[in-house]
């Protein structure tokens, strides 16, 4: 049994085949490749594991699961922050053919059921150090929920718990055969940052994805010597495949957990690791910059090599400072977990790695600028980004409403980012179509957080929009139309009831008497972004208090 999905047609399968780009090789290569090499591959702030024994790690649960009935073809719901054992999960579902979403650790109940309901997993993997994971209580439901459910197993159970992952993983592997599933199909899914009501998965394949972990090596250099510090959450596309972690694995070099990217984690960190790379998103990369100015006799950054900045626009001002206050060369990251991935490379000059979000990474990406009308534009003008490749998907699992409009007939992808395009190919993101906030690279979609307000039983109407913030970006601001006045408190409680993850809360609630409209009838939010500085001075300040409570 494999997962259906949507395919590259077959000329373009047999082109990518021709120039190297799909392999028909398992992403179990990847470790495949370093089983014999004796390097630390992998270390969180408790543990540390071989090329060879996460080799081994993963053989172990890999016949654990085995024998619990799981086979080729079922699907898992994933949920570890940023320890080992997320690879050693990782490879071992690739072993044994099951394909995992892996949610992000932040994330609630909401997220997990919406997940949960798309793939109908039969193995839920999780960590009791998760909120959601403490007591029995969520899971007892979750599984009564979606009876798919057969098998559990929790990270940092009790040795004598049945479900205990840590005593699964030191389980004989008798003479266990990997059995992945095929090249060409779904090795597992990515998460979709989303501007849709529920949140959406991206299938990708062994052969597509390893083409984009392979090329991205090439493209950032990475190989035995390179130590990588992995800061953002672990499951993102970014640190896993660009070239993150998988990348690190694929040149045999090794990767360091760090628990999250602020500076007082990460420095000492950097210098008792040696570490010579590491990937970012700006408001880390202020942070950073911060602390060194702040931090009398810091740990040394000596080592870092290259610091990768990308999830969101960063500033030509902050780009120039990387090189002149770290002394580390940038590289700027403009990807998506669709797909498509640009760098600035290396040896570009200061002007295109401080004013352009990179070049795309394939000769094969087609990345082309269209109108309103999907007329194609010329260099330098803005438009949407449209692109299709050996490594960007062709459609969004069991999704073929949303599908029909975010992918042109010839099968292109539209991502609702605004670009343009340079002379010499390079790309300038400008701005963005789709009903999104990027808070600091977390993607909020602005209807999923809308249709959670308006289960309220005062709200009549909710609109979820971006403000600009100075450290973060972007932050996000409710317009709400309600029965009467009401506390922001209550309606943060009310969304945290609904159990969304904390990063998705509005940060601002604003009350008003109607959501004004465009002439389509469609809730204008280009008004209502720029009314938002007036608006705000307007308000009582209870309706307008911080994010904590
Ligand atoms: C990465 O992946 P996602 O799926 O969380 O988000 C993709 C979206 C893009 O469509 C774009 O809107 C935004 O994030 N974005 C950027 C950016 N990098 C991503 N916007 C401006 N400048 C950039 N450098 O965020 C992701 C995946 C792989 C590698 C790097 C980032």
């Amino acid at each position: 049994m494999t997962i259906a999905f949507t395919r590259w047609p077959d000329d373009l399968e047999q082109r990518y085949r021709e120039r190297g780009y799909w392999l028909d090789l398992p992403l179990t290569d990847i470790l495949q490749r370093q089983s014999d090499n004796n390097a630390v591959a992998i270390a969180d702030s408790t543990s540390s594991l071989s090329y060879r024994q996460l080799a081994a790690h993963s053989d172990r649960l890999a016949a654990a699961l085995q024998r619990r009935g799981l086979k080729s073809g079922d699907t898992a719901l994933v949920q570890l922050g940023n320890v080992t054992e997320f690879y050693v999960v990782f490879f071992a579902l690739l072993k044994i053919g099951v394909v995992p979403v892996n949610a992000l650790f932040s994330h609630q109940r909401s997220e997990m059921s919406a997940y949960a309901s798309q793939i109908q997993p039969a193995l839920l993997i999780a960590d009791r150090a998760h909120a959601l994971f403490a007591d029995n209580v969520f899971a007892e439901a979750f599984i009564t929920q979606y009876p798919s459910l057969r098998v559990m197993a929790l990270l940092n159970a009790a040795a004598d718990e049945e479900y205990s992952l840590t005593a699964w993983i030191a389980e004989d592997a008798d003479d266990f055969h990997a059995t992945p599933t095929p090249a060409n199909e779904v090795a597992f899914f990515q998460l979709s940052g989303g501007s849709t009501g529920t949140p959406k998965l991206i299938p990708r394949t062994h052969n597509d994805y390893y083409y984009s972990i392979r090329r991205s090596v090439e493209i950032c250099r990475f190989d035995a010597h390179t130590r990588y510090l992995c800061a953002l959450p672990i499951a993102h596309n970014y640190p896993m495949s660009s070239p993150g972690a998988l990348g690190v694995f694929f040149g045999g070099g090794q990767v360091i957990l760090a628990s999250d990217p602020s500076a007082q984690v990460c420095f000492p960190l950097i210098e008792q690791h040696a570490i010579t790379v590491t990937a970012l998103v700006p408001p880390a990369v202020t942070l950073w910059l911060q602390a060194m100015s702040e931090w009398e006799a810091h740990p040394s950054l000596d080592s870092l090599q290259l610091l990768q900045v990308g999830g969101a626009k960063l500033s030509e001002t902050l780009a120039a400072r990387i090189p002149a206050e770290i002394g580390c060369a940038l590289q700027q990251v403009f990807g998506m977990a669709e797909g498509l991935v640009n760098y600035t490379l290396l040896d570009d000059d200061e002007r295109h790695i401080f004013t352009t979000q990179g070049t795309p990474m394939s000769p094969d990406d087609e990345v082309w600028v269209a109108d309103e009308q999907g007329n194609a534009l010329p260099v330098g003008q803005t438009g949407r980004l449209m692109t299709r490749g050996p490594y960007t998907f062709r459609g969004y699992y069991l999704s073929p409403e949303h599908n029909a409009e975010a992918f042109d007939p010839q099968g292109f992808y539209c991502s609702g980012d605004l670009i343009s395009l340079t002379e010499d190919g390079y790309v300038q993101v400008q701005g963005r179509l789709k009903d999104q906030i990027n808070r600091g690279g977390e993607k909020i979609a602005a209807e999923e957080i809308e249709n959670l307000l308006l289960r309220h039983a005062s709200v009549i109407n909710a609109a979820l929009v971006s403000m600009p913030d100075s450290l973060m970006g972007e932050k996000s601001c409710a317009f709400v139309v309600t029965h009467s006045a009401f506390k922001p408190v209550q309606l943060r409680r009310h969304l945290r009831e609904l159990g969304v993850a904390e990063f998705k809360l509005p940060d601002r609630f604003v009350r008003v008497d109607r959501l004004p409209l465009t002439p389509v009838g469609k809730v204008d939010k280009k008004h209502l972004r720029e009314t938002l500085d007036t608006q705000l001075s307007m308000v009582a300040p209870e309706q307008t208090e911080p994010q904590g409570e």
